[in-house]
């Protein structure tokens, strides 16, 4: 029985070396460790030899047993990893056999956009600045002068740490700190992520923004309309026209919503547009007096303008996608594309 054990040990470990396949694998597992395989069928025998030889034999048939499956197990592993575990001879490499290409990385759509909005306003001579998402509501909201119970605090669905510690819900709050702590005359974008408490096809939790801001003496609306132009025409690569609507932001005076003449119909009026022609794409105005007062710097002698742009929103538009959604379920069908 010893010798039995040790050469159905050997037959064993000689026959796994070879094998190359899973089939193999399979065939050598029902052989050798199935339910009516030879370690079983040892082991049954075990039950019939002289007590006193018991221990010793068991031990011995275990401990074979054991090796066996150890050895089996790792060669799965092997297998299942692409490779036989047998050395094999150079010769039986097909170097006919086309190679496999790696699949290369890409940015994400809305990086890409990032990367493009920031590039063009650092070619206007705007400085990149980038602050944390986890702010304080003085910046958030107080410096922007947004006070507490305010009704623009309404339209943010803001996401609060505690009473006074937000997820920001713009990329404002940076600029605050920078007029805070820096004097004019000062250009500086802030991009992104900021979060608010929305989701649909239009809204997701997080998002990305760029602001920018200019502060100098004499800065006019003229100004805003100037870098405004130049930036979307560089950004759709055409000459677009330009709309401002009037609107309303707490930190700015006068505010304005800006469109663009819609990039998918020229202006004639589509689905993309909902036959409008136009397209919003951003908001902006001149920096409200009373966000100067906070800061510090005297508003008789400064005056500014601010904008902020959603970059999903522009990547939406630029790639024609209308579901927001998208960006952020990893599918890499729909990432691949860009
Ligand atoms: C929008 C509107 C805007 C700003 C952002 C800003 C920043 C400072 C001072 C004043 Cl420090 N304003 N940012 C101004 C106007 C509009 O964003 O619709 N964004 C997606």
């Amino acid at each position: 029985m010893e010798q039995e054990l040790v050469s159905l040990q050997n037959q064993a470990r000689e026959q796994l070396a070879t094998i190359q396949n899973t089939s193999q694998l399979e065939a050598f597992r029902i052989r050798f460790l199935g339910r009516k395989g030879q370690f079983s069928t040892i082991m049954k025998r075990l039950g019939k030899v002289p007590k006193e030889d018991k221990p010793r034999l068991g031990l011995l048939a275990n401990g074979a047993k054991r090796e066996i499956e150890a050895l089996y197990s790792e060669k799965q592993t092997a297998l299942a990893s692409g490779d036989s575990g047998v050395s094999q001879c150079c010769n039986t490499i097909d170097l006919t056999l086309p190679g496999r290409k790696p699949v290369p990385g890409k940015l994400h759509p809305v990086t890409q956009i990032m990367n493009e909005v920031c590039s063009i306003f650092e070619g206007l001579g705007f400085a990149v600045a980038e602050g944390p998402d986890v702010e304080h509501d003085h910046y958030n909201f107080e410096a922007l002068n947004i006070p507490a119970h305010h009704p623009a605090r309404d339209m943010h669905d803001t996401f609060y740490v505690s009473d006074s510690i937000l997820l920001r819900t713009h990329t404002s709050p940076m600029q605050a700190r920078i007029m805070e702590t820096q004097q004019p005359p000062l250009r500086v974008i802030a991009p992104g992520k900021v979060y608010r408490c929305d989701s649909d096809i239009t809204h997701t939790p997080m998002f990305h923004q760029v602001e920018g801001f200019l502060v100098d003496k004499n800065v006019s609306f003229a100004d805003l309309k100037g870098v405004l132009t130049i930036f979307t025409q560089k950004m759709f690569d055409k000459e677009l026209e330009l709309r401002f609507r009037p609107s309303f932001f707490p930190f700015t005076e006068p505010s304005a919503e800006v469109d663009i003449a819609c990039v998918i119909c020229d202006g004639k009026g589509c689905r993309v547009c909902k036959r409008t022609g136009w397209l919003e794409i951003l908001g902006a105005g001149m920096i409200d007096p009373e966000v100067f007062k906070k800061v510090g710097y005297n508003p008789e002698v400064y005056s500014g303008f601010a904008f902020g742009l959603g970059i999903e929103r522009i990547a939406m538009l630029k790639y024609g996608i209308d579901d927001i959604r998208l960006y952020y379920e990893n599918d890499l069908r729909f990432l691949s594309q860009f």
